[in-house]
């Protein structure tokens, strides 16, 4: 059994002869206690061991899963992350906690160096940004329980919502086409996926390099499920190079060896718009405008990403113009726009559905990170094969959004079933569920909460 799951859950043994609502009961509880004990004073860390700061996606799933029990949280937790806004609305990665000692992680904040670059926050802070799931998080957390104090919330984060798209479509916008174009794998989320290799196989590195560091995550994870030291020594290369530039966006065409489209980056940056169009009304401001720019991003997404000749989404390897051929879980996630055409539907629908992803409406094992029919699928390793919460909620978020409930009902049990099976684990093996990397991650917890509420 893992640690912290409840006697009644019995997570991992198959005798156990539990009924749905026990089952549902449990699983609340011990997400519950996941996220209580990951509570660190105004914000959650995604783990204790291998994550122990404030991660800026890991914030917003989280805080959907905090408006299930602890709302004035889930707020917290998102005024905490933006109060780490950059002048130029950039939402850093990571916020350090001050409080940790010195090499509590790798790279912590002496390596970023934030706070000499322009328009950085008083506190230390990573120089990259994340997926921008942030409104359509602040969005459910209102929705879940609309009050006055939510009204509030939503009107003192609104600017910085809006900030945050506005450095994304402006700054980022290194291709010119209207999308945001990422600068390292680590900006995508998805930090290790196959979609990378081909970009990253271009950034010059040495392994050696790593001599001169010492890696946090394989002292806390199993080295053979983390990326490789070559992996590790480009990852330092590209925020070395963006660094040395002091974080500035101008001229990255020219300079950066790294620049991606991403869709998944992209899919939330067009969501984005449309919860902002729903928050812009409640706090008085113009939908009109959000609404347009999310027509826009979904045009651009579906212009530039969609490859008719595979039916699936790619990334965009905007320095050498082409798309990445991997099929990855990434290619899935536009699911998510209200306004993906029927055509872009239904080839995510079949994709899905394919025998690399498996999504059905009795699934017979979780939805993978990347084509489980490739030959380098890896089973273990950290998003080259196991089985996330967070993809698979985007997605079934997605199905639902598109009036598939017999698919997302699927989709919902597979993921009820893992952590019943192992706990809040990190990811999970993509076959047999077990649970693998952090076994106590918020992320798992909060939107397993999100998921038992729509059941
Ligand atoms: C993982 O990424 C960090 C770097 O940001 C790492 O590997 O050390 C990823 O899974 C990322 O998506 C996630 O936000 C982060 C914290 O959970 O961990």
């Amino acid at each position: 059994m893992s640690a912290g799951t409840p006697a009644e859950l019995r997570v991992g043994d198959p005798s156990a002869r539990v009924s749905g609502a026990e089952r549902a009961a449990a699983l609340r509880r011990l997400a519950i206690t996941t996220l209580d004990a990951n509570w660190e004073h105004d914000h959650t860390v995604p783990s204790r061991t291998l994550y122990p700061h404030q991660w800026s996606w890991d914030s917003a799933f989280i805080a959907v899963g905090l408006a299930h029990f602890r709302p004035d949280r889930a707020w917290r937790e998102l005024r905490t992350l933006l109060a780490a806004q950059w002048a130029d609305g950039r939402v850093p990665h990571i916020v350090f906690n001050p409080a940790l000692r010195a090499g509590s992680y790798f790279p912590g904040p002496e390596f970023w160096d934030s706070t000499r670059a322009d328009g950085a926050p008083a506190a230390a802070t990573s120089g990259i940004v994340q997926p921008p799931v942030h409104a359509p998080a602040a969005w459910l957390v209102h929705r879940r329980a609309p009050s006055e104090v939510s009204v509030r919330a939503l009107r003192e984060l609104y600017p910085r919502l809006v900030a945050q798209q506005r450095y994304l479509t402006g700054r980022r916008d290194v291709g010119g086409a209207g999308l945001a174009a990422v600068v390292h794998p680590w900006e995508s989320g998805l930090d290790n996926s196959p979609a990378w290799d081909a970009p990253l196989a271009a950034v010059p590195a040495d392994a050696d390099i790593m001599r001169a560091y010492r890696r946090h995550d394989t002292a806390h994870a199993d080295a053979a499920h983390r990326p490789t030291d070559l992996d590790y020594a480009r990852y330092v290369a590209l925020v070395d190079a963006y660094r040395a530039g002091r974080y500035r966006d101008d001229g990255l065409l020219g300079r950066h060896p790294f620049l991606v489209e991403c869709p998944l980056v992209n899919a939330a940056l067009g969501l984005a718009e449309h919860a902002l169009a729903r928050i812009a009304t409640v706090v008085g401001a113009d939908p009109g405008p959000h609404r347009e720019r999310a027509a826009r991003i979904t045009e651009a997404l579906v212009d530039r990403l969609y490859d008719p000749a595979t039916g699936t989404f790619h990334p965009r390897d905007v320095r050498a113009d082409r798309l990445i051929p991997a099929r990855t879980v990434l290619g899935l996630m536009p699911l998510v726009l209200p306004d993906l055409p029927a055509r872009q539907v239904q080839a995510v629908l079949a994709e899905a559905g394919s025998p690399r992803f498996g999504l059905a409406a009795r699934m017979d094992r979780p939805l993978p990170a990347y084509d489980r029919t490739a030959p380098d699928f890896e089973p273990l390793r950290y998003w080259r094969g196991p089985s996330w919460l967070n993809t698979s909620w985007l997605l079934w978020r997605g199905l639902l959004t598109h009036h598939r409930p017999d698919l997302a009902a699927g989709l919902r049990e597979s993921m009820l079933a893992l952590v019943a099976r192992s706990g809040c684990h990190e990811y999970f093996h993509p076959d047999t569920g077990a649970g693998l990397g952090s076994p106590a991650f918020s992320w798992t917890a909060a939107l397993l909460l999100d998921a038992l509420a729509e059941g």
